[in-house]
């Protein structure tokens, strides 16, 4: 059990919004949000960010000086299950809306906390403004703040999210991830345990398939089969611009019932910026164990990978989402284990024989994700190659291999310049992107071993939003809700899959 606490800042700011498909691209759309800034201040009595102790007057002009400076979404806050999780809030007030007097509030999403905590105003609390000053006059007074409190019993995906006129304040951006592990004792309680060994075991009964490096926080729930790899937050939202303007402008003649989305995000990016490192990132030199998990959104891991989405809507749309390559398995939703694994787990070894595992799993393709739901995805990178190597590097059955196939179609294309405004085979951003001149390959030059080791790595795949209208940004495709996961070659030793993470 640790003592978690946070320090959030609400105040407003601006997002850049790419406008067409080119990875580096400047040409932006500048839209304003509210959002909070901050992070994780202590845990338990060791202080991470001394500058987020709002309560020594040197730091006043440091927290006064991020008014003005959110972006979405909001800092991403994680526990395991019994952490005492603290959120202190303090309300810098707006830069760009000297004239807003709004409270804000932290509502937990899915937390049942007491009401008095739940930050739903209308029944408990909003924390005032700091002070009317601009972000380079500090006020000489302490901030008022509130501390919110949250004691986890189920482990999942939650998110929080500002409850202060939520139609207004969750669609300026005021939301952020909230991840919740199991604990070794929540999986113990479960008959899930470890030796001194590093081996897994459930029941007595050891189990090879999970890795001795693995902890507690390679599990979504309190269940063996939920198991991953490597985990990453999903956060969709989506914005109509016109609301934005108009909360910018103080214009009162927007109605919200007029709402009508034209950028779709995922982590408060739309693609292709859903490929490049995510500024929220910590640095990789920061403590894994204080950062564990953040918003990067480009996908990367390895063949025979098990990797969790944790998939939650903080916009206004029902999100069809669609993931290419593999079925997943639904192993959560809404901070629940899948009742389909409970019914595994209770089975267990009386279950039929012939019954296959995915047979009494819920696996599925798309899933439909409604505002305010929370899907936890799992999904198992399944080598392609015993089914289409050959038929790609050799050809099969009288058919050339598609390798000289794309080397055929690229010839052609040069050959008449005047049929084709581009190459037909596709430059593929490889991670992590860096602009302005991002590494790419193609599947000519991975056909040529250009990879060096294996001329069929890597494997990229798409996920995106399945109403393909909400894949452009202000109706130019590819944009919106759209990532990338790059699939590489398994790792020969008899070490276990290390994935990658930013
Ligand atoms: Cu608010």
């Amino acid at each position: 059990m640790a003592i978690r606490h946070y320090v959030l800042l609400a105040t407003d700011g601006f997002i850049e919004l790419p406008l067409e498909p080119d990875v580096c691209t400047d040409t932006r759309r500048e839209v304003y949000v509210f959002g909070f800034v901050g992070g994780l201040y202590k845990v338990d009595k060791e202080v991470i960010h001394p500058s987020l102790n709002w309560q020594d007057p040197n730091n006043w002009p440091s927290l006064q000086a991020m008014k003005g400076n959110t972006t979405i979404p909001s800092p991403l806050i994680w526990g395991e299950v019994k952490d005492r999780i603290y959120v202190t809030l303090i309300n810098l007030g707006m830069n760009k809306r000297l004239d807003l007097k709004d409270f804000h509030t932290i509502h937990m999403h899915g937390a049942h906390v007491a009401t008095q905590l739940d930050g739903f105003p209308e029944t408990s609390f909003g924390v005032p403004i700091w002070s009317m000053l601009p972000p380079d006059q500090v006020p000489d007074y302490a901030p008022p703040v509130a501390t919110y409190y949250f004691e986890p019993d189920h482990p999942g995906t939650y998110f929080y999210h500002c409850h202060i006129e939520a139609s207004e304040h969750v669609q300026m951006g005021m939301y952020g991830a909230l991840i919740i592990y199991p604990s070794k004792k929540s999986l113990k309680m479960a008959g899930i345990n470890q030796n001194e060994k590093g081996e897994w075991f459930l029941h007595g009964e050891r189990q090879p398939q999970i890795p001795k490096t693995a902890t507690n926080r390679n599990f979504s729930y309190n269940d063996i089969n939920t198991y991953f790899d490597s985990d990453w937050v999903m956060l969709l939202s989506d914005i109509d611009e016109t609301w934005h303007n108009a909360v910018l402008t103080a214009d009162p003649n927007f109605n919200a019932v007029n709402y009508k989305p034209n950028f779709w995000l995922v982590n408060g990016r739309a693609f292709p910026d859903t490929l490049l490192p995510h500024p929220l990132t910590a640095p990789p030199t920061a403590d894994q164990n204080l950062t564990q998990i953040n918003y990067e959104s480009y996908v990367h891991v390895k063949t025979g990978d098990k990797f969790l989405l944790r998939m939650m809507n903080l916009g206004y749309q029902v999100v069809p989402w669609h993931i290419h390559g593999w079925h997943f398995t639904v192993v959560g939703k809404d901070t629940h284990v899948s009742p389909f694994l409970k019914i595994t787990a209770i089975l267990g070894e009386d279950c039929d024989e012939n019954l296959e595992l995915h047979e009494i799993q819920n696996q599925s393709f798309t899933v439909t994700i409604g505002s305010g739901e929370s899907y936890d995805l799992l999904l198992v990178a399944d080598d392609k190659r015993p089914q289409y190597q050959k038929y790609i590097l050799k050809g099969q059955d009288g058919f050339p291999s598609l390798c000289s196939q794309m080397t055929e179609l690229k010839i052609f294309a040069t050959a008449h310049p005047e049929l084709v405004d581009q190459s037909p085979i596709f430059d593929i951003p490889t991670e992590p992107v860096n602009c302005p001149s991002p590494n790419t390959v193609n599947y000519v030059n991975i056909c040529a071993g250009i990879q060096g080791e294996d001329n069929f790595f890597s494997q990229f795949y798409p996920a995106h939003n399945h109403d393909d209208y909400k894949v452009t940004n202000d109706g130019t495709y590819p944009g919106g809700q759209l990532i990338l996961m790059q699939i590489d070659a398994p790792l020969q030793d008899n070490g276990r899959f290390v994935s990658y993470r930013g």
